[in-house]
């Protein structure tokens, strides 16, 4: 990565049904982010993490009652607005946003802001596909629905903070997926978005789906966001997850994945945003799963063993 990378926190666990992924950001600076870049020959500015009000402080009794089925969602929409800023902050000052989460959530904020005055694609590494709506949520949480929220379906529609203009469907790809509801199916079909799941990465291997998954996401737009959710792992890998599924890809594969995204970004310059999100601290065994994030982060960055 040519340009300085600027690192931003978004430590929200509005989205989640398992608390403790708001201390996500914390987690990953304190498993040395700030080293692994900088051995990576990464320059690196932490703006550091955007305010995010406690659950707690929140009183349901004294609000209005959600929109649909969907907890938390005007702290979400709020939280969402302030990130979008910040990333597209950062893109006009000829920055590259790092974004930590946080639950997946936040990912409408990140491509929000990516997606201000340009048109992106976007890789979605991911267990889930991260599809549904308030309309069709089995959960509530919102960390199930950001790609739905950032590509404007349904009540999405209708959203500033949510729905991305400029990220077009044709140029979003989802990569290694092995949990999707009965009630997303529908939904990506008629989005779209392009989709390989874990039978997929078995059949052709990880770097062809990764090489497949660039060229679809970078065709014709001004720049592509990688979101990359730590439960594409499997739990024997990245066991700090609220919401682990297993026959995730290895330790290895998730490298490469970064690996090819990385030498594909040092031809084109084409990679506008990046985050990871979902490490949950409490969850995790010895602070693995933010450790691995560091390494992941310095592999899509263009960290070189020689
Ligand atoms: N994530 N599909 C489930 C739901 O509640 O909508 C799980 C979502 C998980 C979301 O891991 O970012
Ligand atoms: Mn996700
Ligand atoms: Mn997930
Ligand atoms: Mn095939």
């Amino acid at each position: 990565m040519t340009k300085p990378v600027q690192i931003i926190g978004a430590p929200v666990d509005y989205g989640a049904n398992r608390r403790g992924v708001d201390m996500g950001p914390s987690a990953i600076r304190y498993a040395g982010l700030a080293e692994e870049l900088a051995n990576a020959g990464v320059t690196a500015i932490d703006s550091g993490d955007l305010t995010v009000p406690r659950a707690e402080e929140r009183d349901p009794e004294t609000e209005e009652p959600r929109e649909g089925k969907a907890k938390f969602l005007r702290e979400t929409a709020d939280v969402c607005s302030r990130l979008a800023d910040e990333v597209a902050d950062a893109i006009d000052d000829d920055a590259f946003p790092l974004v930590l989460g946080g639950d997946h959530s936040i990912a409408m904020g990140t491509l929000g802001g990516a997606a201000r005055d340009a048109e992106i694609g976007a890789i979605w590494f991911d267990a889930h596909s991260d599809f549904n709506t308030p309309k069709t949520s089995p959960s509530g949480n919102v960390h199930g629905m950001p790609l739905a929220g950032a590509l404007g379906i349904d009540d999405f529609a209708d959203t500033d903070w949510a729905n991305a203009p400029g990220l077009r469907a044709e140029n979003v790809v989802l990569v290694g997926l092995r949990s999707v509801d009965d009630t997303e199916v529908d939904a990506i079909r008629e989005s779209g978005v392009t989709t390989y799941t874990m039978s997929d990465i078995d059949e052709h291997g990880i770097t062809e789906i990764v090489e497949k998954a660039l060229d679809i996401a970078t065709d014709g737009v001004d720049g592509i966001h990688v979101s990359f959710d730590m439960d594409w792992l499997d739990p024997k890998e990245a066991p700090g997850v609220g919401t682990p599924v297993r026959g995730g890809v290895s330790y290895r594969e998730a490298h490469s994945a970064l690996e090819t995204v990385a030498t594909r970004n040092e031809a084109d310059g084409i990679l506008r945003s990046l985050e990871f999100v979902e490490v949950n601290p409490i969850l995790d065994e010895h602070n693995e799963t933010a450790t691995l994030a560091t390494e992941l982060a310095a592999s899509a960055l263009g960290k070189r063993i020689l």
